[in-house]
């Protein structure tokens, strides 16, 4: 496949509601949209690095800064490219996986189009629909965060995850198991806000029978994950710390971890992401697909992602309206606590001309230099 234009369109979503987690909180969604053009059709991304670096190195302009220079160029100078062929062809650019992923994105999804083979085929999927979990913020207080959960218990979501740190970690998840009981999925998630010296409070998380405590420490901090592994019952997710097969492989050996969450972005593309998970279901661990809060377009691939065989918990992957009014694809729905999976050409889904010219904020692009 001959790439002939690249086009960045930085977009910006306003959330329904503010969404905070240990590390911030959000009013909106900052994102980079990725369109690739061929001969033959094109095909879309989506960068999920976020407004600022809080959650990772990565960040919205920085990543379109990178693509600009350093990893746009090299495709348009390629011969032939294929999905495959983007990571080996950027690999002489350290990091920067998130920028990485929404282009290798992009091509799969033309690349697919191009055979009229969608994502899930492409990917591996076993299943046509996936099961929902939302991903609960920080709130003001207990009875408020008691009554989103109702909420979203109520719209059939089947896993509920609490967004925990120190000061709102115990409270709020013995209100939730005492309000639904102990038969619904709960699990927590830290964004490393936590250290070593949190290992006795965390250990009364144990009570409460939680499917797993996501990132509590540092990112970088895989022997204190394998040190709490050790001191906890509830079992260890790393999020944050699994950056590509390999590191799945390493936090694996050292005990750090008994399930990983699965973020493409995170990882440099849904082609490492489905290394992680075979990486993983060859050691005994079960993954689940994690969420940055995509559009149509993420949501899309990482329903094709989740519908994999090792993808045993539910995973991050709500509907459009969990966070956007109105989404800039045709909107994803909860059916019975499930996502379908899509079956069209590619990410199945691509965006709505009118509502992504109305939510970009810049636009750029990068042409071929001879036909
Ligand atoms: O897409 O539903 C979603 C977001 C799920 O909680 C979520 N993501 O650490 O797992 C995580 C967070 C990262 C995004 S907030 C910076
Ligand atoms: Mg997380």
């Amino acid at each position: 496949m001959r790439i002939e234009r690249v086009e960045l369109r930085r977009i910006s979503l306003p959330l329904v509601s503010p969404f905070r987690t240990s590390l911030g909180i959000e009013y909106e969604r900052t994102a980079l949209v990725v369109r690739v053009t061929t001969p033959d059709g094109e095909g879309w991304g989506e960068c999920v690095a976020g407004a600022d670096a809080s959650y990772s190195s990565e960040y919205v302009e920085g990543a379109e800064d990178v693509l600009l220079r350093h990893l746009v160029p090299p495709l348009l100078s390629a011969e032939s490219v294929t999905a495959a062929a983007v990571a080996p062809l950027l690999a002489g650019v350290k990091g920067h996986r998130m920028a990485k992923a929404a282009l290798e994105m992009a091509v799969l999804d033309a690349e697919l189009r191009s055979y009229g083979m969608s994502f899930a085929a492409g990917l591996g999927a076993v299943a046509d629909r996936v099961p929902s979990g939302v991903s609960v913020g920080i709130m003001d207080s207990v009875p408020e965060v008691v009554d989103a959960v109702a909420g979203y218990l109520a719209q059939g979501y089947r896993r509920i995850k609490l967004k925990i740190e120190p000061g709102w970690d115990l409270a709020p998840v013995r209100a939730v198991r005492e309000r639904f009981g102990d038969d619904i999925l709960l699990q927590v998630d830290a964004n490393a806000a936590y250290t070593r010296a949190d290992a006795r409070h965390l250990a009364q998380l144990d009570a409460f029978d939680l499917l797993l405590i996501e990132q509590p420490l540092d990112e970088e901090d895989l022997l204190g994950h394998a040190a709490l592994a050790r001191s906890l019952r509830t079992p260890i997710c790393l999020d944050e710390s699994v950056v590509s097969a390999r590191s799945a492989a390493d936090a694996i050996a050292l005990g750090a971890c008994h399930i990983v969450n699965v973020k493409p972005g995170r990882v440099g593309g849904y082609l490492e992401a489905r290394r992680i998970h075979d990486v993983c279901a060859a050691s005994g661990i079960p993954v689940w697909c994690g969420g940055m809060l995509e559009t149509g377009l993420g949501r899309a691939g990482n329903a094709a992602l989740a519908a994999l065989p090792n993808f045993t918990l539910p995973g991050d992957i709500s509907a459009s309206d969990r966070y956007y009014a109105t989404d800039i694809t045709e909107p994803f729905v909860l059916r019975d606590g499930h996502l379908d999976v899509p079956s069209g050409p590619g990410l199945g889904v691509a965006p709505l001309p009118a509502v992504l010219a109305e939510v970009t904020t810049a636009v750029s692009e990068l042409r071929r230099d001879r036909p």
